[in-house]
């Protein structure tokens, strides 16, 4: 019994705690930076309660219009083609509703294009299909591949689990920056309000600064081929010291070796051919 009472007291804080989708999950998952909570903000108290009135608004006059002017009570039907004031009103009321919107929606758009100084760069590579990260500060380079459902351990979600995941400190700017190799893919990440393209040739920029530590997961979003739903993105935050603590370890095991780098970039060519 008591047994039972702690796994569903675990599994409950754990499901509290987990930063991933849910079954049957409506919403944002929890904010872990200022710009998802932005973004919460401007979708949970601008855009929810314009669309509820609007929507509320058009069943009403739609409703009334059915009941008032049905055809039983209404033999002779109106000649009216215009109204000048309520013309006028129909096209400034939504322009001024748009205006409204169109702040704080720019706000977290222009916060999310400009990059402070970042503390921690990485960069992120698409590939057909999985992630490849480079810390170009630290000389790291590695792929993370996605944990097939027969090795996943206990308490590992599925299709989110990755080998290598991704570390960053907590409450520090991370920058990231975004290509692809092949194809199209997208890097996001929904607790950090992250969503960039990759795109073969060209660097994208983004930046999130997490506010708590956990591990965050997050889902190639650019449908990108046969394996799309099979590229996941782990990453995890983490306390400065135990992000100094990783560096180490991934400085020697990760380190980028040119002579491993043209091996693959050989056996890349070969495979073309
Ligand atoms: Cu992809």
């Amino acid at each position: 019994m008591i047994k039972k009472i702690v796994s569903v007291t675990f599994l409950l804080s754990s499901s509290v705690m987990a930063n991933e989708p849910k079954d049957w999950q409506l919403g944002f998952q929890k904010s872990a930076s200022k710009s998802m909570s932005d973004i919460v903000w401007f979708h949970d108290y601008m855009l929810l309660p314009i669309i509820t009135a609007i929507t509320a608004f058009v069943l009403f006059l739609l409703l009334y219009t059915c009941v008032r002017y049905r055809a039983s009570k209404n033999k002779v039907a109106s000649t009216t083609s215009h109204n000048t004031m309520i013309e006028v009103l129909w096209t400034l009321i939504p322009c001024l509703i748009l205006i409204v919107m169109a702040v704080p929606s720019f706000k977290v758009l222009y916060s999310q294009d400009t990059i402070p100084k970042a503390d921690v760069t990485i960069k992120a590579i698409g590939y057909q299909w999985y992630w490849g990260y480079e810390y170009p500060d630290e000389n790291i380079i590695f792929d993370s591949y996605m944990i097939k459902d027969e090795d996943l351990k206990e308490n590992q979600p599925r299709l989110l689990t990755v080998d290598n995941e991704v570390f960053v400190p907590v409450n520090k700017v991370v920058k990231v920056m975004i290509t692809a190799n092949d194809v199209l893919h997208a890097w996001a990440l929904p607790s950090f309000g992250v969503k960039r393209d990759a795109v073969p040739g060209r660097i994208n920029e983004t930046w999130f600064k997490a506010d708590r530590t956990g591990t965050f997961y997050g889902q190639c979003s650019e449908l990108c081929g046969i394996k799309h739903a099979f590229m996941p993105i782990t990453v995890n935050v983490v306390t400065e010291d135990e992000y100094n603590k990783w560096l180490e370890k991934a400085k020697i095991e990760f380190a980028k070796d040119d002579i491993k780098n043209n091996i693959k970039v050989a056996k890349k060519i070969k495979e073309v051919q």
